[in-house]
């Protein structure tokens, strides 16, 4: 059975997006799996992997790192799922994997960092707080006072996969696909993290979230 190393925190909560896209896609193409729940200062449990980050696949006693890696190797070794239907689709999700890791994620962090410290405990807090604090060179509460302004430059970046979900229902097409999941880790962030209303419950983008919500939730362990 597959092993997915997976962000824990307070109560077990699991809260990294690019292990919430892993879980998701797993869940969407029926792969089993099991999760390990990981703290952000379990390096020891991960060390095996030489780097500190998951998401981490393992299966047997091969493993792989990164979620885009995993997604590759999944698509290589479940060949009959088609996780990437054609070529095309594996540009488009190469794209959406780096728009969200290196644009959106940065943009949404500034809108919640100040609150997951509520979803951690123990060392985590601490671990959180320092390397955090460390990169923005700042206190965590740094963006606090422009969280509007930021909720509204991530709704307005979305605007082209807005115009995707419109029309086709799922950024794939009328179903659900691997660019869905690729995309859902950034609200599901932010929806167990933060008390704030990251999307209108009007907006489309929001209707696609609870869809793809209810296939997250139908299995985890
Ligand atoms: N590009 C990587 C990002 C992995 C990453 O940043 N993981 C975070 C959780 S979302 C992590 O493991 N952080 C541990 C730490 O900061 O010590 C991917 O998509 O897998």
């Amino acid at each position: 059975m597959l092993e997915l190393y997976d962000l824990s925190g307070k109560n077990d909560l699991r809260f990294s997006p690019p292990c919430w896209n892993i879980k998701l896609c797993l869940i969407q193409n029926n792969i089993k799996f099991t999760t390990i729940p990981i703290r952000f200062i379990d390096k020891d449990k991960i060390a095996f992997s030489k780097q500190t980050l998951v998401p981490i696949l393992k299966y047997k006693d091969r493993f792989v790192t990164d979620s885009w890696n995993i997604i590759n190797w999944l698509d290589h070794n479940y060949p009959e799922k088609k996780i990437f239907i054609n070529n095309s689709s594996k540009n488009f999700s190469y794209f959406l994997y780096l728009w969200t890791s290196k644009q959106l994620l940065p943009i949404l962090f500034k809108i919640i960092a100040h609150e997951i410290p509520n979803v951690l405990e123990g060392n985590d807090i601490e671990y959180y707080l320092k390397t955090r604090e460390e990169r923005i060179n700042g206190p965590i509460t740094k963006f606090q006072p422009f969280i509007s302004s930021s909720i509204k430059e991530f709704r307005k970046s979305i605007d082209p996969i807005r115009k995707i979900i419109i029309n086709n229902g799922f950024i794939s097409g009328k179903k659900p696909g691997i660019e869905d999941c690729i995309f859902f880790g950034n609200f599901k962030w932010v929806n167990v993290c933060s008390s704030c209303n990251l999307l209108d419950n009007e907006d489309p983008v929001y209707k696609w979230y609870k869809n793809l919500l209810k296939i997250a939730n139908k299995q985890i362990n």
